[in-house]
């Protein structure tokens, strides 16, 4: 396969999916990164790295006036995070366009489930794997334009890469 014919990553949906400090003590970095390589989602980027409270303060602005925020910025500070990049499929070898459907954003949402792992549905990684909202082990972005917020924020220029998996044929028509 020819890298070469790989669309720009900008014209593709990323998803920034983190692993949180719990995730990681838990030993679950590897199960969590699995249920997305099965699912069929592209890794472009992964990293393992001690979040610095004011990143993780800009990460969750949207959450300053909680009453929980401060919990939550000790919580993603408590330990080191792994955090990775999941692309959308693209059948960019064929015809260089980005697959039409739902998107990885959306859909990685429905593997990670409800934000309380006890309203969360079994097979979904919150629903499986953990108890409480304030220890629910993962993190993936809202929105397309939260996906690129939080890719800016957490990666450095050059860190992603854009590669052409062999298998893509076989995942989408
Ligand atoms: P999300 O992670 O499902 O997108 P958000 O509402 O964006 O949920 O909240 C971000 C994170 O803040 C949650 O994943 C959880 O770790 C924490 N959080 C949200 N609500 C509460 C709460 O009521 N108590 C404690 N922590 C919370
Ligand atoms: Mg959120």
């Amino acid at each position: 396969f020819l890298p070469h014919l790989v669309a720009s990553m900008e014209e593709v949906e990323q998803t920034y999916i983190m692993i949180k400090p719990d995730g990681v003590q838990r030993g679950l970095v590897g199960e969590i990164i699995s249920r997305f390589e099965r699912k069929g989602f592209k890794l472009t980027g992964l990293k393992l790295f001690q979040c610095p409270k004011e990143l993780a303060e800009e990460h969750y602005k949207d959450l300053q006036s909680k009453p929980f925020f401060p919990k939550l910025i000790d919580y993603i500070t408590s330990g080191p995070v792994v955090f990775c990049i999941f692309a959308n499929l693209v059948n960019c070898i064929y015809f260089g366009k980005a697959w039409e459907g739902v998107g990885v954003v959306a859909s990685a949402r429905k593997l990670i489930g409800a934000t309380n792992p006890l309203n969360a549905e079994p097979g979904t990684i919150r629903g499986d794997l953990a108890v409480q909202t304030g220890r629910n082990v993962v993190h993936g972005s809202d929105s397309p334009d939260n996906g690129k917020r939080e890719i800016g924020l957490w990666f450095n220029e050059g860190e992603l890469c854009a590669w052409a998996a062999a298998l893509e044929p076989w995942l989408v028509e």
